[in-house]
């Protein structure tokens, strides 16, 4: 006797499949993100925090990788000083961020070349908040060669200083507002009144920083740096960790490096500054780290401590659930076999049943 498995509905699956072709090339860069739910929770005892919508944020900071496939997609051959400054020379000087590599001189026969150094997997800074939302409107716009930088999430045409920039309707990847990047590093989840920590790694004591899987540990220096242990400093160490480093001390929402690391700039107009939240690998103090810290910056300045993270829609439905049709009725030769998992899909929520026909012969 042989029994054979027929997957009688797989031909209607990718017809579904081929009814929604996605005629798009693919993004040259994905960042992975978690959902933020519990819409319409209240707000810290600070004010912030409270967001009425479901959105995405980023799990890890933008990486040193990520950024220099944008800068080699939007900034190889350009003399527009906007493409040109989203990257910096410090990036490559700097060894105790470094970071990105650059040669060629910008022309078509020689265009600029950007090279990660070190670990690509650590947190790119000294970007501005434009250089911030320059990615972020690449991603919004597909993040493909010709993707535009300069409009989508924000309108800039050029702009490299100002506060007067906000987000367009429909925009479907941003830099977090603050309420955004404060949820999701701060709030308990689980509920629409479920409280804050004090700090971004679920906790409300202040966190350590060695790096690996203990609980309640971030980049940040505490009289020591969390890469060394030592408060000597020397100016060719790297102190960054790489994304996710301290695997033990996510977020509520599985967020990591909220605390330190970068800090990272949010969406916030505070005077002509723009926000940043969370403290650093560099000058992080505990206090920094805190809810309660409420940082700030020229939106053009860049810096060997902020870099970001972004926000995004949330996620339709990713996984299509294949199941018995007919499970409620299983006789004669339908049985069960198991649920399959074909996911990702994006353009459907719907789920699908599978005819699986197991035949006795
Ligand atoms: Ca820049
Ligand atoms: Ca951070």
């Amino acid at each position: 006797m042989k029994t054979t498995t027929r997957f009688t509905a797989v031909a209607v699956l990718f017809a579904a499949f081929t009814l929604t072709p996605n005629l798009q090339a693919e993004p040259l860069v994905t960042i992975e993100t978690v959902t933020v739910g519990d819409t319409g929770n209240a707000a810290d005892t600070t004010g912030y925090g409270a967001v009425a919508e479901v959105f995405a944020i980023g799990k890890y900071e933008v990486t040193i990788a990520q950024y220099t496939t944008f800068l080699n997609s939007v900034a190889a051959v350009t003399s527009e000083s906007y493409l040109i400054n989203l990257w910096s020379h410090y990036m490559e000087s700097k060894g105790n961020i470094a970071g990105i590599s650059r040669s060629g001189d910008g022309t078509l026969v020689s265009p600029y070349r950007y090279l990660v150094i070190g670990s690509g997997n650590r947190p790119i800074s000294y970007v501005s908040w434009f250089d911030a939302a320059r990615f972020a409107n690449w991603m919004n716009n597909g993040a493909t060669n010709g993707a535009s930088t300069e409009t989508g999430a924000y309108t800039l045409n050029g702009a490299t200083n100002g506060v007067g920039f906000t987000k367009n309707p429909g925009a479907t990847c941003w830099i977090p507002s603050e309420n955004e990047w404060y949820k999701a590093a701060y709030y308990k989840g689980g509920a629409t009144n479920a409280g804050y920590w004090v700090y971004p790694t679920q906790s409300d004591t202040a966190p350590g920083n060695l790096i690996g899987g203990v609980a309640n540990q971030a980049n940040y220096y505490n009289g020591v740096y969390a890469v060394t242990q030592s408060s000597d400093y020397s100016d060719s160490i790297n102190y960054l960790t790489d994304a996710g480093a301290f695997s033990g001390s996510a977020g509520a929402y599985n967020t990591f490096d909220q605390g330190g690391n970068m800090f990272e700039w949010n969406d916030a107009v505070i005077g002509s500054s723009r926000g940043i939240r969370g403290g650093s690998w560099a000058n992080g103090l505990v206090i920094t780290v805190r809810s309660s810290d409420r940082g700030y910056d020229v939106p053009s300045s860049e810096r060997s401590f902020v870099g970001f993270r972004v926000a995004s829609v949330s996620a339709p439905v990713t996984n299509v659930i294949l199941t018995v049709e007919e499970a409620a009725t299983l006789s004669g030769d339908w049985q069960f076999v198991t649920e399959i998992n074909v996911g990702p899909m994006t353009n459907t929520s719907e789920f699908y049943r599978l005819k699986i026909r197991t035949v006795v012969e």
